[in-house]
């Protein structure tokens, strides 16, 4: 089995400091909690950025401010979401990309998202795809319910995005694909042989999805973007203190931590 790769998934869209109180919003806090998750296993770090009164925004600045301050600190690698929040335009989502970073998210359809809709139309998806390989971006294929895996694979067909691919399964969130074991496992057998993958469980589903994933030889995104909780009804101090507890399972079940560098070697980049 290769080395797992760890994500951290560190702020989000849609938590606040009301439900997480550790939570990193501003762009010092993102680069030193960035840090603190390379330290305990993180290999990649997936970012959303915050404005000044904290809410989501895609702003380039911001988002070079951060790339940035995380490069002075370590060589994590910088994956940003070009999801952002439900409410952003295509073309605010877009922005993150002409920083060049090594990986950004690429969502595959859309989804209802909680109350919301997570809009993600064929035409975005090409302009996002197509984008990202003129830069050299390598997409970390966000699926959300199976049929995005289909949509991933017509992108690949048309030559929109390179193969091998990376898919992040992410499961559980309300009004999207369930995060249970079989989920997960169809998931699997669905993409293209080659395909290098990893889980993001929603709330109480990351640490079993995560589980699966070691076992399974896939990868594992943990963090405050998509789990507050370290156990029922007790906060997690920090980001780190989630990817430490996947580095203690994974060595406990005899897989070995992928630093950065063994990252960018698993997932070609
Ligand atoms: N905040 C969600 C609506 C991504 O980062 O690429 C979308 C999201 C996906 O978080
Ligand atoms: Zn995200």
């Amino acid at each position: 089995m290769e080395k797992l790769i760890i994500t951290a998934a560190l702020t989000g869209a849609e938590v606040t400091r009301e439900l997480q109180p550790n939570l990193p919003i501003a762009p010092e806090e993102i680069a030193e909690e960035s840090y603190k998750c390379y330290k305990a296993g993180a290999a990649i770090v997936h970012i959303h950025a915050r404005d000044e009164e904290g809410n989501p925004t895609q702003s380039y600045d911001v988002y070079k401010e951060i790339k940035e301050k995380i490069e002075e600190k370590c060589d994590v690698i910088f994956q940003p979401s070009t999801g952002g929040a439900v409410w952003h335009s295509p073309e605010e989502r877009l922005q993150p990309v002409e920083l060049k970073p090594e990986m950004a998210t690429l969502s595959c359809g859309t989804c209802n998202f909680g109350p919301d809709v997570f809009m993600n139309t064929e035409e975005y998806m090409e302009k996002f795809a197509l984008r990202m390989k003129e830069l050299g971006v390598k997409p970390e294929l966000e699926v959300f319910e199976r049929g995005m895996i289909e949509n991933a694979k017509k992108l690949a067909k048309k030559g929109f995005v390179k193969t091998p691919m990376h898919f992040d399964f992410v499961l559980g969130v309300p009004g999207a694909c369930p995060a249970t074991p079989e989920d997960l496992m169809h998931m699997v057998n669905c993409i293209p042989e080659g395909s290098t993958w990893t889980v993001a469980g929603i709330g109480r589903h990351e640490l079993p999805l995560a589980t699966m994933a070691i076992l399974l030889g896939g990868h594992v995104r943990v963090g405050f973007e998509d789990n507050i909780y370290y156990n029922k009804g007790e906060l997690a101090k920090s980001n780190a203190e989630l990817v430490a507890r996947i580095v203690r399972i994974a060595k406990e079940l005899g897989r070995e931590i992928a630093t950065p560098e063994e990252a960018r070697k698993i997932l070609g980049i």
